[in-house]
């Protein structure tokens, strides 16, 4: 599959959309989850015809990857959007008990005035790979969750409880990636969310050393030890170029692999193995925290 050509499931989404919408009828409020680093490309915004005006808190998960300025200017976006947001990682479960506080908060409200105490009911839903079983894990207190990605909501659901009685769906609502910008493809691609066996490696790293090279020059610059020289391609072999941004990202990528010793027999660069650790190095936040999609890029 080329990069330009990533596509998902458009068979299943029909029926996706109409199980999230059956199971929305259940719940007081929606917990959405979103890639931190990439908060447009990791949501699908069929999400806001699904959950038609009930309550939605934003969760920026794997905040611990992203830059922290950048978490912190989305929360604003999203409050200013009029959703509750919040920065969340699924691992350690940091934001865990702030997230609860604003769920109980409105536990309360539903309940102001009754005599009968209800439970809230909430649902996760969020595209692949987000982190929708890691927060459900961290919110029941359980080990394990149920994982494996299957559209929509199987049935035979439950309901799990949570702190202080509340609800929570046993199995997330797993919505689609929306491709129809090529660049939304390529994000989830660096973040891990479609499968490496089907990209071309070298190709999907030359892309996000382009993204890096603009935003985060310092931060390669520090990780593999680059010098100015690295990113300078002279002006004959830019002219004998089509693609000025990709013969620049190319001479970083070997000046990278130099660096690092990443050498085939007879001084050929291994652009393979070069490629799949500056992917494993941005995925890790080896490289350092980094947003791939800022507030200000949006339109
Ligand atoms: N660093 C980091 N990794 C996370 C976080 N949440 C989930 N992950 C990882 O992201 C991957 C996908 O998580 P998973 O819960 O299976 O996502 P789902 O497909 O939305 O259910 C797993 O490898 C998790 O370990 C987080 O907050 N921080
Ligand atoms: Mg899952």
């Amino acid at each position: 599959m080329s990069l330009e050509n990533i596509n998902w499931y458009p068979g299943h989404m029909k029926k996706t959309r109409e199980l999230i919408a059956e199971n929305l009828k259940m719940v007081d409020v929606v917990i959405e989850v979103l890639d931190a680093r990439i908060p447009v490309s990791s949501r699908n915004p069929i999400v806001n015809e699904l959950i038609s005006g009930k309550p939605r808190i934003v969760v920026l998960n794997k905040s611990d990857l992203a830059d922290e300025a950048a978490n912190a200017a989305w929360i604003d976006y999203f409050k200013a959007e009029g959703s509750l947001a919040m920065p969340l990682n699924s691992m350690t479960g940091a934001g865990i008990p702030k997230l609860l506080n604003e769920l109980e908060k409105m536990q309360d409200a539903k309940n102001e005035g009754q005599m009968r105490k209800k439970q809230l009911r909430m649902m996760i839903v969020g595209v692949p790979n987000v982190g929708k079983s890691s927060l459900i894990n961290r919110l029941t207190g359980k080990k394990s969750a149920k994982t494996g990605d299957r559209p929509g909501v199987t049935k035979g659901k439950q309901w799990l409880s949570i702190e202080n009685g509340m609800q929570l769906l046993d199995t997330p609502g797993i919505l689609w990636p929306k491709f129809e910008d090529p660049k939304v493809g390529l994000n989830l691609a660096f973040c891990g969310s479609i499968k490496d066996e089907i990209l071309d490696t070298p190709s999907l790293a030359l892309e996000l050393i382009t993204v890096l090279r603009h935003d985060y020059a310092d931060l390669i610059t520090a990780r593999y030890k680059l010098t100015e020289d690295d990113f300078y391609v002279d002006e004959y072999e830019l002219e004998m170029s089509d693609d000025a941004e990709k013969t620049t990202s190319l001479a970083v990528m070997e000046a990278i692999c130099k660096r690092r010793g990443w050498i085939l027999p007879g001084k050929r660069i291994d652009y393979e193995r070069g490629g799949r650790t500056i992917l494993d190095e941005f995925r890790s936040a080896t490289i350092g925290r980094i947003t791939l999609e800022k507030v200000s890029h949006k339109g």
